[in-house]
């Protein structure tokens, strides 16, 4: 068995481990133990259950079978078992911002005065259009008449997007963001996403049994389908979500199992549409929950995240975060979780075991996400807030079952600055009436900042919790990387206090430093949950736009970097990064490619030529630091800048 200081770098993870052993409740870590040894074949991605003369498997020693019953090499087994994966990751994605763009749909009231919606007394609708500016921004890309009342902008516009769902033809309308030069190189390959459901269909449709059998031209349509979510589904996800849930502003929380409170009533929220979170936020205040939480016992209601939800409520609201994907199960060890509210991806099935060891009441809330035996609350949009509130009652009558003797919540907790998008990034930098990318491109002209690196993804127990994504962090930051983070990477390097200004005196080179000390930012800027990473993209462009740093996405001294990843939704990501021109590294083990030599080769180096973006694996944070940095610096040579000292 692992040790517990090699399952995870985080105290509060190894102490709640502990308690875990001790009370005999196995953890993900133990279960990965217990998968020892896992399948060569499927690591290598040479297995193939694509049909029922199957399954299929491929020697990779070239002693056995060469291809499977069908005649499919190893090159299209690869490829086609990846490309399925990016299907899934778009679609998830996709189907978060197809859900916002239909509660925005609902919108009927622009927000006036908060004071004129105290709590608990709203009516027929749940959401506002809280960001006007950005509503009508979106309004004028759609060619929408930005002069009508807004409730009647907010309906046309969220009509519009979910045509882009069934499109058939032509271009995403999000993909007009993108540079020309880039949307020129997608126009030649062809893989300009229309549609965002039609990506994902074409994608499953050309990996079935006997379609499509070259496995180049199989990435390609992978790639188009990544690009759907990336400059699709993901991008109305945050746009919509800032538009009727409020764009974020740079905020403090804090970060760790320790936000958990003893004498309160924990709540927490977990998964990724904060359509249902952001009113469980709201519930959470209710003077009558207040009330009966005070009838029980407690001295209030604690609400706190895990995953990307978490990273929603603290974009908006500076909810405190309990922890990042490996601690959803340690959060109920704490034996102080009352309700655990999911709706949607990375929720963990053995969450309903843990829970059953507890008081806890895990709830589902989404037709989609069902455990069998768990209850079950449906969350619809038209409801939202009467539903939150019906969860968290059920939490603050379960307070009086906690049992006392098996609360231990670890001390530990981070604070944090969150909340950067890329406006207040232009806002912050360039003065809040002329919000400009122009000084971050001169501090990169310069050379005090060498480069930008979007650090993103999850964790993963096959290594070390939280170790590469905090060990990659410092190595970039010393080196004068601004660092842009998403998803449970962000929590990561924020337990470890990386998400602070200070951090920028401690860890930064000088001439990064120089530029946060001027700014009062930190050196790693939180950007939000995974959907956000269309937030870098759009960032990406503007960086374009302004002048000076080439005229294409891959012309930027930048790099992205998934250290611990293990979701689907981190390979379409890792896609639509390198199809829009990023220089992207996977850390873990490298997604299951390596079994056919040309599939790895393609996506590792000849891919370059094609997109401008390619892929590397490396499985320490070291390698993978000194790879996004010669990386950033062949760019910047390329781009007759000075190199950085
Ligand atoms: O979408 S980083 S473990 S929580 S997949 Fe999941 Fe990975 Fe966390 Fe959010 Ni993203």
């Amino acid at each position: 068995m692992s040790l517990i200081k090699e399952r995870s770098i985080d105290r509060a993870t190894q102490e709640t481990l502990k308690k875990a052993k001790k009370e005999n409740i196995p953890t993900c870590w133990d279960r990965l133990d217990a998968q020892q040894p896992q399948c060569g074949f499927g690591l290598l991605g040479l297995c193939c259950t694509v049909c029922n003369m199957g399954p299929c498997r491929i020697d990779p020693f070239g002693e056995g079978a060469a291809a499977g019953v069908c005649g499919a090499n190893a090159d299209t087994i690869a490829a086609r078992n990846l490309a399925r994966k990016i299907a899934t990751g778009a679609s998830a994605h996709s189907d978060h911002g197809r859900d916002v763009a239909h509660a925005a749909s609902l919108v009927t009231k622009v927000h006036s005065h908060p004071e004129s919606h105290p709590e608990g007394h709203r009516h027929h609708h749940d959401y506002e259009i809280l960001d006007i500016g950005k509503l009508k921004l979106l309004a004028a890309e759609f060619g929408i008449d930005t002069a009508k009342p807004e409730e009647q902008i907010a309906r046309e516009l969220s009509k519009k997007l979910l045509e882009e769902f069934g499109r058939q033809e032509g271009e995403l309308v999000f993909t007009k963001r993108a540079p020309l030069k880039r949307r020129e190189i997608w126009k030649k390959l062809g893989i300009t996403p229309r549609g965002i459901d039609r990506e994902v269909v074409e994608l499953l449709h050309t990996t079935t049994m006997g379609v499509d059998n070259d496995y180049k031209n199989i990435i390609a349509t992978g790639m188009r389908c990544a690009l759907s979510d990336g400059w699709g589904g993901s991008m109305i996800a945050t746009d919509v979500q800032d538009v009727i849930l409020g764009s974020p502003e740079p905020v403090r929380g804090k970060v760790n199992l320790g936000v958990l409170k003893e004498d309160q009533v924990n709540i927490v929220v977990h998964g990724h549409e904060p359509i249902l979170s952001e009113m469980a936020v709201k519930a959470s205040r209710d003077p009558e929950l207040l009330k009966l939480a005070k009838d029980k016992g407690a001295e209030g209601i604690n609400l706190a995240g895990i995953c990307c939800t978490a990273n929603e409520v603290l974009m908006r609201h500076g909810i405190a975060v309990a922890g990042n994907f490996l601690q959803q199960e340690l959060a109920i060890v704490t034996g102080a979780v009352e309700v655990m509210m999911v709706d949607v991806q990375c929720i963990m099935p053995a969450l309903h075991e843990v829970a059953a060891c507890f008081h806890t009441k895990l709830i589902t809330t989404n037709s989609k996400a069902r455990f069998p035996g768990v209850s079950h609350v449906e969350f619809t949009p038209e409801k939202a807030y009467e539903t939150a509130k019906q969860i968290i009652r059920v939490g603050v009558e379960n307070f009086s079952n906690r049992k006392k003797d098996r609360v231990n919540i670890p001390k530990e907790e981070m604070d944090l600055v969150a909340g950067f998008t890329k406006e207040v990034v232009a806002q912050m930098l360039g003065g809040k009436y002329r919000g400009t990318y122009r000084p971050l491109n001169e501090a990169i002209i310069s050379g005090r900042i060498r480069g930008l690196a979007g650090v993103v993804g999850c964790n993963n127990p096959k290594q070390t919790h939280d170790f590469a994504h905090t060990e990659l962090v410092k190595e970039l930051i010393k080196k004068d990387v601004l660092v842009l983070q998403t998803g449970c990477s962000a929590i990561a390097c924020a337990k470890q206090g990386l998400l602070l200004p200070e951090a920028a005196a401690q860890y930064a080179g000088n001439g990064l430093r120089e530029i946060c000390d001027a700014v009062g930012i930190p050196p790693v800027l939180h950007l939000g949950s995974c959907v956000d990473n269309s937030r870098i993209l759009t960032a990406a462009s503007h960086i374009i736009s302004e002048g000076g740093l080439g005229e294409d996405l891959s012309d930027i001294p930048a790099a992205g970097c998934a250290p611990e990843w293990m979701s689907e939704k981190a390979i379409t990501i890792g896609f639509y990064f390198v199809a829009s021109g990023v220089y992207t590294v996977f850390g873990a083990s490298p997604f299951a490619v390596l079994g056919s030599k040309n599939l790895t080769h393609y996506l590792t180096h000849d891919i370059e030529e094609i997109v401008g973006g390619r892929f590397d694996f490396a499985d320490t944070p070291v390698k993978m630091a000194e790879l996004m940095i010669a990386h950033i610096d062949k760019k910047r040579k390329a781009l007759n800048l000075k190199p950085v000292i």
